[in-house]
C-alpha cells in the first residue's frame, strides 16, 4: 500500500515538473530609440524548446529593408555603438535566419512600408528567452542598409551582413510575472529525471 501511494506520488511530481516546463510562457521587450527610429519589439516563448515568436513595431524608417539583429551587449553607454557584435555564442559566420550557418544573434531584414514603418510578425528557430542562446538582456539594432544575409561580396558580408550604421537600439528585458522561469535552471531538470528513474524503479521492483 505504501509503495503504491510511492508509485502516485512520484508520478504526480513528474507530470507537475512536465507541465511546468510545457506550459510556461516566457515573454521579453524590448524598447528602441534612435534619432528618427523608434518602436516597440517583443518576443514570445511557450516553453523551454520552442521557437520564439517576434512581433516587431517600428517607426520613423526609410521605406525598404533594415537589417535586424540581436548584438551581444546590452549596454547603450555610447548608443547603439557599445552594443558590440552580433550575439554569437556558436562562433558562426553572418547569415540568413533560415541558414545552418548563422549568428544567433541574425534575425534577417524587417521592411518598412512606404510610410516608414514596420509592423511584422516572425518566428525563429535559434533565439531562445531562457539557456545557451538567450537574449534576455542583449542588445537589439535596426540598421540604416539591408542585411546582404551573408552572400554579398563586401568584406563584411560574413560579419556583419553589411547593414551599415545602427539607426535604432535597445535591451531585450523581461516581460513576464512568473518569477523563475523553468529551463534555465538545470537543477529542475535533474530532479525531473531523477522522479522518472525512481518511479521506474519502484514499478519495476512492484511488479
Ligand atoms: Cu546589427
Ligand atoms: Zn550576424
Amino acid at each position: 500500500m505504501h509503495s503504491h501511494f510511492a508509485i502516485i506520488v512520484t508520478l504526480a511530481l513528474c507530470a507537475v515538473s512536465a507541465l511546468a516546463q510545457k506550459s510556461a510562457t516566457m515573454e521579453a521587450i524590448a524598447y528602441l530609440e534612435g534619432a528618427a527610429v523608434r518602436g516597440n519589439v517583443t518576443f514570445i516563448q511557450n516553453g523551454c524548446s520552442e521557437n520564439v515568436h517576434v512581433h516587431v513595431y517600428l517607426t520613423g524608417l526609410a521605406p525598404g529593408k533594415h537589417g535586424f539583429h540581436v548584438h551581444e551587449k546590452g549596454d547603450l553607454t555610447s548608443g547603439c555603438l557599445s552594443t558590440g557584435g552580433h550575439f554569437n555564442p556558436d562562433k558562426m559566420d553572418h547569415g540568413a535566419p533560415g541558414d545552418e550557418v548563422r549568428h544567433v544573434g541574425d534575425l534577417g531584414n524587417v521592411e518598412a512600408d512606404a510610410n516608414g514603418v514596420v509592423d511584422t510578425t516572425f518566428t525563429d528557430h535559434l533565439i531562445s528567452l531562457t539557456g545557451k542562446r538567450t537574449i534576455i538582456g542583449r542588445g537589439l539594432v535596426v540598421h540604416e542598409l539591408t542585411d546582404d544575409l551573408g552572400k554579398g561580396t563586401h568584406p563584411d558580408s560574413k560579419k556583419t551582413g553589411n547593414a551599415g550604421g545602427r539607426l535604432a537600439c535597445g535591451v531585450i528585458g523581461v516581460n513576464g510575472n512568473i518569477h523563475e522561469w523553468p529551463c534555465s535552471n538545470a537543477a529542475v531538470k535533474v530532479v525531473s529525471l531523477f522522479a522518472f528513474v525512481l518511479a521506474v524503479f519502484i514499478s519495476r521492483v512492484l511488479s
